[in-house]
């Protein structure tokens, strides 16, 4: 261990005497570091007390030494049958967010939630408190472990709308994540020279001793806290080595600190795909769309479009940074550099394209695995050759009659953007692709019609806000039941939903102002049956919109928005489709609806909530009482 570190040192104590040569095998890295990045690391050192330090450079052949590491550890597991592929386990009370344990901390209260008090629209923790919660769980955390600096861009590093992180992290499966997640490399180091980051300290929480052996999967999950404090541009997570928890680049970043730079920046930061798409004329348009967390986002940014002659290109299939640019055009970068797609339910079938880049160079996590060194999981929907056997995510023999499920239902797989075969052209442009239209959506079984169309920008952003959903497995929530999640950012809102709403808003002064659309692709009839086939066949919803936005598609007014006029939808083909279930309004169901919502923007947002949204609200109730 070097012996600079003292237990009661934090992270803004100077203290200059780290022993350099006991923990870094080459000195001249240190050189590399401009001061503010050199400040931020031995600050990092001084709290954390790790035994070696290694700045991540993102070569090839350092993720391809950091792999061997974990496979050596058994921290990772080869898959044989693809290549360059592997399967980490996790501890299994460590395998999704923890939104109970995740934070906002600021000065005031009111800068990071809303009125309400229930935690529905985050968790605010003060900064005296964190300084306390960090001091029980940062000092020395890192004794006996490697930490890794991994400085990181997200968003092209040459772009106006892109940022620049700071990672440390002492789990080395974070360190490949990130490699893959983000972008990293001399040119971030370079870009470093001149411009300010976010802040990242990560641990797992389970400083190795000699009474300590190394566990697989080390974590500290009655301990995990993940604090973002976005007036200092800091992010700090203990606990945990899973996903959003800990790839510090993605949700605490591009989300939580990102929404409130935003703000204070005039553009957007949410939780939306990227995507383009191209009409049988040749014809092109790009759109976003929010959908809470596990909802198909992924299959959505991805689509084979089951309508001749459409070509759908993916940009991003998670986060979106966006921007009026000075013509009045909106234009959004994937901040990321890679997927991070819930696995079970991908399939040939439902996903092509995803099933052949997790081919190459992916790191699953939880999901099942051949005997043959192969993957599985519920829904993918392949044979298995004569005599392969699977074990389940636990490590233990699985068989469809094992009662459990084989992976975990929050099991990723983490594949570098690239080998996206439908990449869109533009992914990578730093200016971003112009966004024509904003689509939100949920998991709604009853009563929400499969696309309707905001009346104008303010009655989009109240759809944006009423937004509810089928809960999922991406968070610690367990059963299935219809949870307020607004813009699909309820977990990931970094300042007061009330001000987000305002900021939203005051955006509708734009000469190219897009157009706001609200689908749902998971409404059942009485028996349980999907009403809408869905994947392939949604291509039939964009084509709705994408000739709404030329202004060629007619369509009706309802109480909710405007719906596809009877025969203006292409339902060519499509068989045995109940078209009025599926576009009903139904006035019983609407008035529960708006009554949740009121309930729902009273309780949680009270005061802050701007007059515009109890407007709208009204409006809505109104047109619902109308209804037969
Ligand atoms: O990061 C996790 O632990 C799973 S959550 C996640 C991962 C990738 C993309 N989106 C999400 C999400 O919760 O929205
Ligand atoms: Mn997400």
């Amino acid at each position: 261990m070097n012996g600079s570190c003292n237990e009661s040192n934090g992270i803004h104590e100077q203290n200059d005497d780290i022993s350099w040569a006991n923990i870094l095998d080459d000195l001249t890295t240190l050189e590399k570091l401009p001061e503010p990045v050199l400040q931020f690391v031995k600050q990092g050192v001084q709290l954390c007390c790790p035994d070696k330090l290694h700045l991540c450079q993102g070569s090839h052949d350092e993720q391809a030494t950091l792999l061997a590491l974990l496979e050596t550890r058994g921290q990772l597991g080869r898959l044989k049958k693809l290549n360059n592929c592997w399967l980490a386990r996790t501890d299994p009370r460590d395998v999704a967010r923890v939104e109970g344990r995740t934070v906002m901390v600021t000065k005031n209260r009111r800068d990071a939630v809303a009125g309400g008090d229930n935690g529905a629209l985050g968790r605010w923790m003060s900064l005296e408190d964190f300084e306390r919660a960090k001091a029980e769980r940062f000092p020395g955390c890192m004794k006996g472990r490697t930490m890794y600096v991994m400085p990181f861009s997200m968003g092209p590093v040459n772009s106006p709308l892109a940022k620049l992180g700071v990672e440390l992290t002492d789990s080395p499966y974070v360190a490949v994540s990130m490699h893959i997640m983000t972008r990293v490399g001399p040119e971030v180091l370079q870009a470093l020279q001149q411009n300010d980051f976010v802040r990242c300290l990560h641990s797992v929480g389970a400083p190795c001793t000699s009474t300590d052996p190394r566990a697989t999967w080390p974590c500290d999950p009655d301990r995990t806290l993940i604090a973002q404090l976005p007036e200092s541009g800091e992010i700090f997570s203990y606990g945990s080595g899973y996903g959003g928890n800990s790839l510090l680049g993605k949700k605490c970043f591009a989300l939580r600190i990102a929404s409130r730079m935003a703000r204070e920046q005039g553009w957007l930061a949410e939780h939306m795909l990227i995507l383009g798409i191209t009409n049988p004329q040749g014809r092109k348009k790009y759109m976003v769309a929010a959908f809470p967390s596990a909802c198909g986002k992924t299959n959505l940014a991805m689509m084979t479009p089951a309508l001749p002659g459409w070509k759908v290109e993916c940009v991003g299939d998670d986060i979106a940074w966006m921007k009026f640019d000075e013509q009045g055009q909106l234009r959004a970068i994937n901040p990321e550099f890679g997927f991070f797609g819930v696995a079970p339910g991908t399939s040939i079938k439902t996903n092509p394209v995803a099933m052949k880049m997790i081919q190459s160079n992916t790191i699953f996590t939880n999901v099942g695995k051949t005997s043959d060194g192969g993957i599985y999981w519920e829904g993918i929907d392949e044979k298995l050759a004569k005599g392969v056997t699977i074990r389940s995510w636990l490590d233990e023999p699985w068989t469809p009659s094992s009662g459990e499920p084989c992976a975990h239902p929050n099991s990723r797989f983490c594949t570098p953007l690239q080998q996206c075969s439908i990449l869109d052209p533009a992914w990578d442009d730093p200016q971003g692709v112009p966004i024509e239209a904003i689509i939100f959506g949920g998991r709604r079984p009853q009563g929400v019609p499969l696309v309707y169309e905001a009346f104008n920008w303010k009655h989009g952003v109240f759809i944006g806000a009423a937004m509810r959903s089928e809960s999922t497995a991406a968070a610690e929530f367990k059963g299935k039941h219809i949870m307020h999640d607004p813009f699909a950012m309820r977990p990931f809102f970094g300042y007061n939903f009330g001000d987000y709403l305002a900021h939203w808003l005051s955006m509708d002064k734009h000469s190219h102002q897009p157009r706001i659309y609200h689908v749902n692709w998971f409404g059942k009839d009485a028996d349980g049956h999907f009403l809408w086939p869905g994947f392939g066949q949604n291509a039939r919803v964009l084509d709705w919109i994408f000739r709404r936005v030329e202004g060629e598609a007619e369509a009706i007014e309802t109480a909710v928005g405007l719906v596809p006029a009877p025969g203006s939808l292409n339902m060519q083909e499509l068989e045995a489709v109940d078209e009025e279930a599926l576009f009903s309004v139904e006035k019983g169901f609407w008035e529960d609806e708006a009554r949740k919502v009121r309930a729902f923007l009273e309780g949680q947002v009270g005061n802050d909530l701007p007059a515009e949204m109890l407007i709208q609200l009204k409006q809505l109730e109104e047109r619902v009482a109308e209804l037969p």
